[in-house]
């Protein structure tokens, strides 16, 4: 059955993978989050001067996820990376209260160009593990996503650290994903 599934599931994508971009604030756990998915591992990290991208395969899905640097200098080369994406993770860190307006601008300016027009939004309120952490609801309300047109997106509480939340956000993604594979 399984076998029967991945051959069905390999025809509904053929070779094709799925591209994702972590995006977010530096510091909010996009480096963390990305090896987490691969490795299943928490890692040390430095800030991202650049990008990481590596392959992770989920559900029987290889998805080709892009790791940006978030530092205020380097986010105007987040564009250089925005075609041919099918759904970006932009994370948020949860206890970083002073800097959701920027979050949420940046998120803003992001949604609005012309190429992630079709992407879907996942959204992972992360570093839940800490104290004061805000509630995806709050988070929910401060990036402005009950704003938001004609875009599949949903929130998750995750902590990189602990491994919480990752996976239901993956397995959203997954079924959004392919419920438009299935219509075109
Ligand atoms: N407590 C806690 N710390 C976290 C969590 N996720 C990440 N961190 C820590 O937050 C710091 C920054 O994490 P990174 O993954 O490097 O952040 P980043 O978003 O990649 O940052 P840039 O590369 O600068 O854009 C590190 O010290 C991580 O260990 C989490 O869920 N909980
Ligand atoms: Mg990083």
């Amino acid at each position: 059955m399984g076998a029967y599934l991945s051959r069905i599931l390999g025809r509904l994508w053929g070779e094709k993978e799925v591209r994702i971009l972590i995006l977010g604030l530096d510091g909010a756990g996009k480096t963390t989050i990305l090896y987490r998915l691969q490795i299943g591992e928490v890692v040390t990290t430095i800030p991202t001067i650049g990008f990481n991208v590596e392959t992770v395969t989920y559900r029987n899905i290889k998805f080709q996820v892009w790791d940006l640097g978030g530092q205020t200098s380097i986010r105007p080369y987040w564009r250089c990376y925005y075609a041919n994406t099918d759904a970006v993770i932009y994370v948020v860190d949860s206890v970083d209260r002073d800097r959701l307006s920027t979050s949420r601008e940046e998120l803003h300016a992001m949604l609005e160009e012309d190429e992630l027009r079709d992407s879907a939004l996942l959204v992972f309120a992360n570093k839940q593990d800490m104290v004061g952490a805000m509630s995806s609801a709050e988070v929910s309300d401060a990036l402005g996503l009950g704003t938001l047109k004609n875009r599949q997106w949903s929130i998750f509480k995750t902590s990189a650290v602990k491994g919480d939340g990752l996976t239901e956000g993956l397995d959203w993604l997954v079924n959004i994903i392919q419920g438009s594979k299935q219509q075109q």
